[in-house]
């Protein structure tokens, strides 16, 4: 019963980091709260800092919301 229990909670966590890995909210990104990730907001994520200049179709050196769901849409 408690090595079932065991395995359970590991499959829970395992779902949970997964979760995370598959996208980070820009919500948590738009450190201001500004509706825009800059791209010094962007580098807490070395992913999407590689990505800046290819996500930000404007050019305005911010990612809109719009913009960043290109990110989060590409893996
Ligand atoms: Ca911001
Ligand atoms: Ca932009």
């Amino acid at each position: 019963m408690k090595i079932r229990t065991v395995t359970l909670a590991t499959v829970v966590i395992g779902i949970a980091a997964l979760s995370v890995k598959a996208g980070t909210p820009f919500s948590d990104l738009d450190a201001n709260n500004d509706g825009y990730i800059s791209e010094s907001e962007a580098k807490s994520n070395s992913e999407l800092l590689a990505a800046f200049g290819k996500l930000d179709k404007d050019g305005d050196k911010q990612l809109s919301e719009q913009e960043f769901a290109a990110f989060n849409g590409s893996k």
